[in-house]
């Protein structure tokens, strides 16, 4: 049987949730805490409690906070149903509200998002899940709709994690574009052509991250593709090039230093992903301990 559903948060992303399930085909009853947004065609707005009527309660608020402000008055009223959080979340945050809700007998689902609105529905689209299987296997055609659907395991905070770390990439990927588009704006380069130039070039290099991160995994750097040393000379340049240029040194400086911490313990022969060491602590060494049980 088709299942009904509630989205709760009528903001960009929660429209773009609901239009989704009406297009194909879901029953969808939206809530918004400030009445008169626009909401989908085909939707039924209703006030809370009475929007809590979907045997599936999709949660798209701001944050955290919002998500119990809103929740809170009326867990008895979701108790005995299927609550999907795809809320941005930190991972603390989705295991609290797991643990709420268990304490109110209310199934629990964290997501994150990997797309924009306009990217809902879409083949572009993927979404991380962590928390309650039952909901996610009983769900994953309501949850396809919007994007690919894939599973993390158990632990409600695992999605959120892998979403923050994507994220961690993504923004320090736009701050290192951000900073050669400062390099060559004194040469006459424009920002938008340096960035078909950028895109073009992560692109190409993109597809060794997977070896990269093997060579991490294994722990031994002592065979490297590129030594830090070498890494170091190149890093050398480029904050001077930089500095010729103008350009504020926060964000090469930092990759800097995370290769002299390496080279300072000795380790200047090694394959430069050593740099990753500057980052975790001894305590995070891989495997974790005990091994993580397979998904
Ligand atoms: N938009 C995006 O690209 C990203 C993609 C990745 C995931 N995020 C997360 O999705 C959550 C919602 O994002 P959004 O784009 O819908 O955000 P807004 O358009 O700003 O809408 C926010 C909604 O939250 C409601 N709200 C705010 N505070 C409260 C509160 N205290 N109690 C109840 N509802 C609240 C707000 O309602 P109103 O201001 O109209 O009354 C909107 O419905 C977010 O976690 C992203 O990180 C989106």
């Amino acid at each position: 049987m088709t299942p009904s559903v509630t989205v709760l948060g009528q903001g960009a992303m929660g429209r773009a949730l609901a239009s989704a399930l009406l297009a194909a085909g879901y029953p969808a009853t939206v809530w918004n805490r400030t009445p008169g947004r626009p909401v989908p065609a085909g939707a039924a707005e209703l006030p809370l409690p009475e929007a809590l009527t979907g045997e599936l309660v999709i949660v798209c608020l701001f944050d955290h906070a919002s998500i119990h402000e809103t929740l809170d008055p009326f867990a008895g009223k979701l108790a005995g149903r299927a609550v999907v959080n795809l809320t941005s979340t930190e991972p603390a945050g989705a295991r609290e509200l797991a643990g709420w809700a268990a304490g109110h007998g209310i199934e629990y689902l964290d997501g994150g998002i990997m797309a924009t609105p306009p990217m809902i529905g879409g083949p572009g689209a993927s979404l991380l899940y962590s928390g309650s299987a039952a909901v996610f296997e009983r769900y994953r055609a309501v949850l396809e709709v919007f994007g690919t659907a894939e599973y993390f395991g158990a632990d409600a905070g695992c999605a959120s994690l892998v979403d923050f770390a994507l994220l961690a990439g993504m923004y320090t990927m736009f701050a290192g574009f951000y900073h050669g588009a400062a390099m060559v704006r004194p040469a006459g380069i424009p920002a938008a052509e340096f960035g078909a130039r950028a895109a073009a070039w992560v692109s190409a290099i993109a597809g060794s991250l997977p070896e990269m991160g093997a060579t991490i995994d294994s722990g031994d750097y002592a065979e490297p593709h590129q030594s830090l040393t070498f890494t170091k000379a190149a890093l050398d340049a480029i904050v001077g090039a930089s500095r010729e240029a103008g350009v504020d040194l926060d964000i090469v400086g930092a990759v800097r230093n995370l290769a002299d911490r390496q080279i300072a313990a000795g380790f200047g022969a090694h394959s430069s992903e050593r740099m990753f060491e500057s980052l975790t602590p001894p305590a995070a060494r891989w495997p974790p301990s005990p091994a993580p049980a397979a998904r």
